[in-house]
Formats: C-alpha cells, structure tokens, sequence
C-alpha cells in the first residue's frame, strides 16, 4: 500500500523547467554560447552548480574561470530565474495537480518534495500549496539526483520503506534517483527521455488516482 508520495518540483508541479533553461540562455549569451533546446533534458533535476558546470564543459571546454567567477554566474541565472517566479501564482499550478494533493491529503498519504532546487520552499509559497507538504526535502543536504539521496530523505523521515512510497519526476536523472532509492516511479515526459520509469504519462492530468503501477 502506498503510504508516500514524493513529489519532484521543477517540471512535474509547474512549468519551471522552461524557465530555468531560459535563464541559463541569458546568461550563456554573455558569455558567447546557446545551449540548444535538446540540451534541456540534461540540466532537470540538477543542481545549480552542476548545471553550470556541465554547460560549460559541454559549450565552452576552452573557457578559464575560478570558483568565484562559477559563483557570480550562477547568481546572475538565479536573479534572472527569480524574475520570472517571483510573478508566479496558484493559477500556474498543472492541471491535476491540486486534485491529487486534496486526494491524497483525505487518504492520509504522506507528501513530501524533493526537489532540487533552492528556489523549492518560496515556489511552493508562491503556488499556495506549502501546507499539503508533510516533508520539504534540503537540497544542500544531498548531492544532485541521480544520487537517490533527495528520495531516501523522505523515506527515513516517515519511516517508510522503498515499495511503501512513489517518486514523481520529468528527469532521466530524477527517475534514476528514484529507482536508485528503491521505489516505484512515475515519468511526466516521453517514453524516449524516461524510459527507466515504471509508468510515463504525457502530462500531470493524466496521472490517477489509485496509481495503476
Ligand atoms: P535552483 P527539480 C531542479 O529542480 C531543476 O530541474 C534544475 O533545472 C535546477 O538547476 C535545479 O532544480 C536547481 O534549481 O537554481 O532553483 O536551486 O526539477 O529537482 O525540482
Ligand atoms: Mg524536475
């Protein structure tokens, strides 16, 4: 019996995955490349550093910089980033999503997000939804998915095991996270990108409710 849902942020709650890739496009822009659109896959569910990281040694393998320049680059992506969140309102939340946490909150499931971003607790702030969530996963306390750490917090947290909870995500890197923790998990994305996952749905509207895994 499922007794857990752990929810991903970033793409499966809201479409903030389209606004962090145009956040990095902006700053890539001064510092002369383009990640293209098929880059986008790659940088769901991993840290803002490692995001940073990988696209320079993907985009600008030439380029020099210190740790203090990573710094202050990564903090200009995530002024830009708040910019756009910062508007953000419980209008913005996917189809379905609200539904699903009203069901899951009468059946007494536990919810707990695990997210990678910082930006986590004021999004949900900003979505109106941080009081369905029994458990808000620290990013800094665990190294970027695929390491299964931000799905076995949770877990530790209610007590549960592996098969007593799902993980939702739209990251190859999140569902390996999640199979890596041990659990059953969700894709909201394609086959092609999510292949690992134990049920891929197009969109959030289509996940029900018993969950047909
Ligand atoms: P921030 P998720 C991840 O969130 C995003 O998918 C990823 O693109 C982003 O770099 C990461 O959060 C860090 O976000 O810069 O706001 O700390 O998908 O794990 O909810
Ligand atoms: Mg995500």
């Amino acid at each position: 019996m499922i007794k857990a849902v752990i929810f991903d942020l970033d793409g499966v709650l809201t479409d903030t995955s389209s606004y962090h890739f145009a956040a990095w496009n902006t700053l890539a822009k001064t510092l002369g490349f383009t990640c293209e659109p098929s880059f986008e896959v790659s940088l769901r569910g991993i840290s803002r550093l490692d995001s940073l990281k990988l696209m320079l040694s993907t985009y600008r393998p030439d380029l020099d910089y210190s740790d203090a320049d990573l710094n202050a680059w990564a903090t200009q992506k995530n002024q830009i980033y708040l910019e756009k969140i910062t508007e953000m309102t419980p209008a913005d939340l996917f189809e379905g999503v609200l539904e699903l946490l009203n069901t899951l909150k009468a059946k007494g499931v536990k919810i707990a997000l695990a997210s990678a971003s910082l930006n986590g607790p004021f999004l949900l702030e900003k979505l109106g939804i941080q009081s369905y969530f029994d458990h808000v996963v620290n990013p800094q306390d665990h190294p970027s998915k695929p390491h299964p750490g931000l799905f076995t917090d949770p877990l530790k947290t209610f007590q549960l095991s592996p098969h007593e909870a799902i993980g939702i995500e739209d990251a190859p890197a999140g569902i390996k996270a999640i199979k890596a923790a041990g659990m059953k998990a969700i894709g909201i994305g394609t086959k092609e990108d999510l292949h690992e996952a134990d049920l891929v749905v197009a969109s959030f509207k289509d996940i029900k409710y018993p969950f047909q895994l």
